[in-house]
């Protein structure tokens, strides 16, 4: 499934020197301003149960090219974001082989060096594929340490379709047991509340009981999954399509939301609900008002039908397993000697429920920026806001 318009390449490995993104097709005259880029990598790192490493970094985005005098120019764009850690993991991630390395940096990269896969992450079957025999390698890459690189993208995405008015948010609804049975009436309210949450959840006494629950499974050297959703509002009809499947909206979004390290579920709408309601009670029913403008009272379609928008709310939830990387260790296998083993263990956060969140809300904009800008075409804003017709 390739982007059409807007594509993008990501590098880095965990605790390498830097993540960067090349970005291209952005069309010219958008103001681009790397504060909001940095709020949005503010809030991926700073959910309740976040590990240790949150505390060594600040990301911040450095914007190395594609934008002059705050606006983009129609070239690629260059983002950065530097590792602060690396200057601890020198010797391990070092680019070259060093030709006399002192008894010191060999112990260091011994220490590093695990062959013990995590049960539930990339070790074992990464370590298989691409015939790694320290999993190390396997490690650095296929961390969810790369996704503060994409949450940068999506706030590019992000910031082009503020242009057109077409704004989003995530929130948190669920963290282990403990779920937000009672939305607050609005999304504006949802937004707020949300915002002031160390868990991004609507609720302040389940926001306490989700803390909790974090702070149970922390001292007990576990981990929390949990449930977010994401809302884009403003979409216009059309996005997508259903004349091949991996051209639909709802394909393209359950693709980007899924390969977020740990989801395991995407639901549109009413999701898995969809299986018990009749279609009379599924199906939102389509009526007209006097200024012969189209209205539905209900949105279980989530915004998305035949695989197209339809101009109604986008409602994405998502399902995120609890990390893989534990105090408690699981069996597993050591795979230099293929001898039974305890799982490795290092420095991990208890929940990421709320970072991804933020992560699917930039996966969002990243395929919908690129729906959109396939629909409406043009080099420049200008040229594109004269196609849009708003
Ligand atoms: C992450 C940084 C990583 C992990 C986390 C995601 O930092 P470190 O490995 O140095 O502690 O905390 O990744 C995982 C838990 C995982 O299992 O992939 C980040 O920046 O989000």
């Amino acid at each position: 499934m390739g982007m059409k318009r807007f594509r993008f390449l990501t590098s880095g490995e965990s605790h390498g020197k830097c993540l960067t993104a090349i970005i291209e097709g952005v069309p010219a005259g958008i103001r681009i301003k790397a504060d909001v880029i940095n709020k949005d990598l503010e809030r991926r790192q700073s959910g309740y149960g976040r590990g240790a490493r949150m505390k060594i970094e600040h990301d911040t985005v450095e914007i190395k090219s594609g934008i002059r005098f705050g606006k983009t120019t129609g070239a690629p764009i260059c983002l950065e974001i530097k590792n602060n850690d690396y200057l601890n993991w020198e010797d391990v991630m070092a680019v070259n082989s060093q030709e006399y390395p002192t008894e010191e940096t060999l112990r260091k990269i011994e220490e590093k060096s695990f062959t013990k896969a995590r049960p539930g992450h990339a070790d074992y079957a990464g370590a298989i594929k691409y015939k790694h025999s320290d999993l190390r390698d396997v490690l650095e890459r296929s961390s969810a340490r790369k996704t503060a690189i994409e949450v940068a993208v999506g706030s590019v995405a992000k910031q082009i379709l503020k242009e057109f008015g077409i704004i989003g948010f995530s929130h948190v609804i669920q963290i282990g047991n403990v779920k937000l049975d009672f939305y607050p009436k609005t999304y504006t309210l949802i937004k707020e509340k949300s915002e002031k949450s160390s868990v991004m959840c609507a609720d302040e006494l389940v926001s306490d009981r989700m803390e909790r629950a974090i702070d149970e499974a922390g001292e007990e050297g576990d981990t929390l999954g949990g449930k977010f959703e994401v809302i884009y509002g403003n979409i216009p009809v059309g996005l997508g399509s259903y004349v091949h499947w991996d051209m639909t909206l709802d394909g393209r979004l359950a693709q980007a939301i899924m390969s977020i390290p740990a989801v395991k579920a995407v639901e549109i709408g009413a999701g898995v609900d969809a299986a018990h309601l009749k279609g009379s009670q599924m199906h939102d029913e389509i009526f007209i008002d006097k200024n012969k403008e189209v209205y539905r009272q209900t949105n279980n379609a989530g915004g998305i039908e035949g695989g197209i928008s339809n101009g109604e709310t986008l409602i994405i939830k998502g399902t995120m397993k609890p990390i893989p990387t534990m105090r408690k260790s699981l069996a597993t296998v050591d795979m230099k000697n293929m001898t039974p083993a305890s799982a490795h263990f290092e420095r991990s956060d208890v929940c990421a429920v709320p970072a991804c969140a933020v992560v699917a809300e930039a996966r969002t904009a990243i395929i919908l920026v690129d729906e959109f800008l396939s629909k409406v075409g043009g080099d420049s804003l200008t040229e594109m806001k004269a196609h849009y017709g708003k």
